[in-house]
This record gives structure tokens, sequence and C-alpha cells, in this order.
């Protein structure tokens, strides 16, 4: 039974009504802010703060403040009209008062202004009082200060009333309230993190409003304010990254009371990160505004690529995966009756949101590709070299399931495999040539070492694409004996040798076999790499003869040092150094001994970066640009000298 803690006339029947609705909140308050936990406790906040929201997306309010009060109360600020404190003609008590103590009363006591903001569960200032120790509302209006307090869960200790004078210009809310301990059974204690991250969100996703937030406890501060909105999120949340054009693409607009706003920019990663807002809620689940400008992003980029000829009469069309690789994106829409669905009633529901949303950033987008030719053709070029990656990936899935088991080893191209089944111990060397390959085979241990060779020609970087490489059977058969699969089939443990190692000559031909190979487990293998499995083998650089002895060395160094030494033993010795012309000269004997055996050999474990900066160097070789490509051939010269994994 509730008590009637004072006797002004206005209290009747229905008020008794209003304090049962409080009650109710009290008795269940999970189905009114899902939990009472830190975040239903977090949540109040939000509560008082989406009404101030409110009020700036109406264009009265400009800055809001959110202070965490010594005795753990929370204030909440604005510079807003001032909720209405004339006599609700309803319920006959004033209209702030109404607004914290009727259930849903939020938006459909105003006067025309309609509410976009609120909460998942979107129940308002009433719902905070219910769960409140106590709660002061105090609005600057008409040069008055009005003042009202309720306690214990919504009970108006006094009816609002006049406290003072204030200038005749100033306007607006200010709440307090301290929540409930006999609610809030696991913490009243407010994290200054979660405040903070929301506050800042929140003043991201409505430009030029000023959100200070202070905590009176610890002393902590910050203000938040984007003149910029949700672009300068984006280039935020690019900080780390690097973009790949210059621009932060924005755009704004409205049709039949749908708001959209969208801002974006490309990176050189290959995820996209896409978040999106109804309301200033966060969508994870996405729905028909952020479908909408994902699917206008695809047929503005495809068609702009086609009408430019960067997408080419023979290439693919891109699909959404392509256009949206290595994508930063906010896309925040306001909508006057949101439907949310979905598992966690994250997705917006909206069919007609859908074209609206597509409309107004297809115009927009199409817009500044055409206007800024350079970025739209990095961006168009992007989506292309996604879609290669897309379609080389699918074949070399197709090409190992095809394969399947190890069973089929011997008929596999042209591998020789080791007769231990012990991955530990096994190794795998990849060798460039057929000749090399002989010598390889006949060096190698047979119980622990197998030898694939390559054939240099088909394996033309210059013109090679990934997907055409895939198709190799050489290639095929290296991702099969490794034995992982690709892909979402990927499996670490079933790799077959726990050594791979790539043997090729110290040229150019070897070096770019190389930067394919690298490219290759970098797209397709990265955890090879990550694991530390990936080595470069060392051939000898000099075979230095001198009598009957023969010495090879790696390096300069080493031959100078050995040099010196045999003259410093005796200045007349007679010596001969040749420089190592390719791995195929070698005879297996010398192979073994300089290169493979494992008490003599140096091996260099490759790293991601060495793979990074291979797959660099293989997307400038696969770039349509022509200068880079001839760049890079005339620097491998010295490239080729300087072979150091
Ligand atoms: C710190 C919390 O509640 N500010 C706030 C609330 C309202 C208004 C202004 C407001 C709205 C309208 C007209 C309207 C609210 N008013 C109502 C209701 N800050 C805070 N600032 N005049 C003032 O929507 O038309 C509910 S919230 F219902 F009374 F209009």
């Amino acid at each position: 039974m509730i008590k009637m803690e004072n006797n002004n006339q206005h209290y009747d029947a229905s008020d008794i009504q209003v304090l049962e609705g409080l009650e109710a909140v009290r008795k269940r308050p999970g189905m009114y802010i899902g939990t009472t936990s830190s975040r239903g406790l977090h949540h109040l906040v939000w509560e008082i703060v989406d009404n101030s929201i409110d009020e700036a997306l109406a264009g009265y309010c400009d800055d809001i403040e959110i202070i965490v009060n010594k005795d753990g109360s929370v204030t909440v600020k604005d510079d807003g009209r001032g909720i209405p404190v004339d006599i609700h003609k309803k319920t006959g008590i004033s209209t702030v008062e109404t607004v914290y103590t009727v259930l849903h009363a939020g938006g459909k006591f105003g006067g025309g202004g309609y509410k976009v903001s609120g909460g998942l569960h979107g129940v308002g200032a009433s719902v905070v009082n219910a769960l409140s120790k106590w709660v002061e509302v105090t609005v600057y209006n008409g040069g008055k200060v009005h003042y009202v307090r309720f306690e214990n869960g919504g009970h108006i200790v006094e009816p609002l009333k006049v406290i003072g004078e204030c200038d005749i210009n100033r306007t607006g809310t200010t709440v307090t309230f301290k929540p409930d301990a006999e609610i809030f059974r696991e913490t009243t204690e407010f994290d200054y993190e979660i405040l903070k991250t929301r506050a800042r969100e929140l003043a991201f996703l409505n430009k030029g409003l000023r959100i200070i937030l202070c905590d009176d406890i610890t002393g902590q501060k910050d203000t938040f304010v984007y003149e910029g909105g949700i672009k300068e999120y984006v280039k935020l949340l690019n900080q780390n990254k690097t973009p790949i054009h210059n621009d932060i693409i924005y755009v704004e607009g409205n049709e039949s009371d749908v708001s959209l706003e969208v801002a974006l920019q490309y990176n050189s990663s290959y995820n996209s990160a896409i978040y999106s807002f109804v309301n200033n809620i966060t969508t994870p689940e996405g729905g028909t505004h952020e479908d909408g400008v994902k699917n206008s992003l695809t047929r503005i980029i495809n068609n702009y690529g086609r009408v430019n000829k960067i997408l080419k009469d023979n290439d693919e069309a891109l699909i959404g995966d392509d256009v949206r690789e290595g994508i930063t994106m906010i896309v925040s829409a306001k909508v006057q009756n949101p439907e949310f669905e979905g598992q966690t009633k994250t997705k917006l529901g909206n069919s007609e949101v859908r074209k609206i949303a597509s409309n107004i950033f297809s115009k927009e987008f199409e817009r500044f590709l055409m206007e800024n030719p350079d970025q739209a053709k990095i961006i168009v070029e992007k989506a292309i070299t996604a879609s290669r990656a897309r379609v080389a990936a699918k074949k070399a899935r197709e090409l190992t399931r095809r394969k399947g088991g190890l069973e089929l080893s011997n008929q596999w191209g042209k591998l020789t495999d080791c007769s231990s089944k012990d991955a530990t111990i096994s190794e795998i060397f990849i060798v460039e040539g057929d000749s090399a390959g002989g010598s390889a085979k006949g060096g190698r241990n047979p119980k622990t070492q197998a030898v694939l060779p390559l054939r240099g020609k088909i394996l033309n970087v210059e013109k090679a694409r990934l997907d055409k490489i895939l198709n190799n059977e050489e290639i095929r058969s290296m991702i099969t004996a490794f034995g992982t699969g690709i892909g979402e089939e990927f499996d670490i443990s079933k790799l077959r040798y726990h050594k791979i190692i790539i043997m090729t000559d110290a040229d150019v031909d070897g070096s770019h076999i190389r930067i394919l190979l690298l490219t290759l487990f970098y797209r397709f293998f990265k955890p090879v790499i990550e694991g530390g499995y990936v080595y470069a083998a060392q051939p000898p650089l000099y075979k230095i003869k001198h009598g009957k002895t023969i010495k090879y060395v790696l390096t300069d160094e080493e031959r100078d040092e050995y040099v010196n030494d045999l003259l410093l033993k005796n200045p007349n010795t007679k010596y001969e150094v040749s420089r190592n012309k390719g791995l195929g000269e070698m005879d297996p004997d010398e192979l073994c001994d300089t290169t493979m055996n494992i008490d003599h050999r140096t091996l260099v474990q490759i790293t991601i970066d060495d793979a990074l900066q291979a797959n660099e160097i293989f997307e400038t070789l696969m770039g349509e640009e022509v200068e880079p490509r001839r760049k890079f051939i005339q620097e491998n010269a010295t490239y080729a000298e300087n072979l150091d994994f």
C-alpha cells in the first residue's frame, strides 16, 4: 500500500495509480532497465541524459554536464528550455512532476517535438525516479528557479515550487538522483570509464554538442565536443591504421522524417569496421539503415569502376565483401518510430529506411567519387585487389578439398616426400628449378627431408596473379603436402612439416619466387609464419678452392676473412674463389653439405614482417601502375646482392 506523503489537492485516485506504476518498476526493475547490475545502474544516467540529447536534437541545448557527486549521486545538467512547469491537463500536476512520476510519460507529453533518443528500453525519467533513493529536479525558466524533490522510489516530498530567481535568459534542467542501494544490490558505484566511453560516443554522434563529464570523487574531468561529429569518430578509429586516401567521406541528408549521416575512410588493412546507430543507440546487428548504405556502396563503386574503366570488361563484378575490405564506417540514422528486431533487439527493422538510406548515401557518395577521381581510383583498386584475393582463396579451398587425404602423396606433382610421419622432425625444401630439385633429392636425408621443386618460368611474378599461381601444379602439391588445409578449414595442428624451407638462388628469379611464396603464405597460411615454421635456406655465395680443400662461405666478409687467413699462413698460397651461380650447379653432396645438412647449414627463420614486406612488394608488382613495377625491377639488381631475409 502506498502512503501519500502530502495532502496537496491535486493528488487523488489517479495519483495512487501513478505511484502504483512506479511501485511496479521497483518490483521488477529488470523489465524496465534490463538488469540491476552495474550496467543497469549506468543506464539510469543515460535515461536522464537522453532527455537532454532530445532537447539538443530539437535545437535548444548546446551543453550537457554529467557529474558524479561525492555522495554517490549523479547530476545531469543541460541548457535547454527546461522541462515545462505548467500544470498538465490530464494529471492535474505540473508537467515536470508528470514526466518524473508517470511511466512512459517522456515524449507523449511534449508539445510537438519528437523523441528520437532513448536507451534500449526507452522508459524515461520516471523509471529513474522509481529506482532512486531520492531525485531532485530544478528547472530554470522565465527568470525563476523551480524545484521538486522525490524520495524513496518517486514519492513527491513537496510539490514543485519556486525556490528563487535567475537571469531571465537562463533556461535549462538540472536533475540529481541517488540510485537506491536496495535495488542496485551489486553496486551503486559509477565507473568513470563507462561514463566516459558513452559520453564521448554521444558527443561524436551529435556534432557540436558539448558533453562535460566530471567525477567529484576522483577529480577526473573530460569535455567532449566534436564539430565534425562522426567524421572525427572515423578519424579516431583509423588513428592507428594507414588510411589509403586523404578525405574522410561524409554524407548527410534527410528524407521523409529519416535523417542519415555516414562517414567513411579506407585503410590498408583487410578488415572492415562498420558501426551503425539508430537514434544514438548502437545497432550491432545492423538493420535496414546499414543495409541501405552497404548496398549502395557496392553499387556505386561497381558503376564508377566500370564507367571509368578501372574495372575492366573481363573483371567480374565486385561484391559487398570486396568493397568493404579495409573500410572504417559509421552510419548514424535518426528514425521517428524505430522498430528493433533480432536476437538482442538491436537491429533496425523499419523497411522504408533501407531505400531512404540508400538514396541519401548514393547521391552524395557518387558525387564524392566524381569530384575526387584520385581517391576514387584508390578505393576501386583496393576493392579489385580484394576481389582477386577472394577468388584466389576460393580456388585454393576448392583444390585442397578436391585433393583431400594424404594417402595421395605419391600422386602429388613432383613432391619427393620424407619417410617420417613425425612432423616435429620433418622438413620440406621448396626448391627453385628442376636441376636444383634433382641435386636436393640426391643430397637429402630421405627420412626427414622432403623436396618439392618449383619450375621458375611458371612463376613469373610480374605476370602471375594469385589465382593463377594457385593453379600451378607444384604450388597445389605444396599446399596439399602441408596438410593444414586452407581458409576456414585451416588447422595448424595438421601441419606435416615443422620446417618449411625455401631454397632459392641468390638472384632476381630466386627473389621473385621467395616473394611469391611468402605472399602466398602470408595470405593463406599466416599461422605457419607466425608459428615460426618457415625458413629460408642460405646457400653459400662463394666457393673457395685451395689445394684439395673446398670452403663455402655465405658472405663477402667471410670470404675475405678466409682468404686473409690463408695468406697470413702462407703468402704464396694459390687459391681460387668462384661465385656460386645457382643451386643447380652444386652437386648433391655439395648442396647437402652446405645448405641442407642439419650440422652445417644456416637457416634463417622468416618473420611476419618479412612476409608482410613480401606481400607489399607483390602488390607493387601486381598493381596497374607501371612505374613502381619498373622501379622495383630496377632496384632488384641491388636486392639480389643483399639477399638477407
Ligand atoms: C537533465 C535532464 O530532461 N531536459 C529537458 C526535458 C524536456 C524538455 C527540455 C522539453 C521538451 C519539450 C518542450 C518537448 C522534456 N520535456 C518533456 C515534456 N534534462 C531534461 N529539456 N519543452 C521542454 O518535447 O516539446 C519531457 S522531457 F514531456 F514535458 F515535454
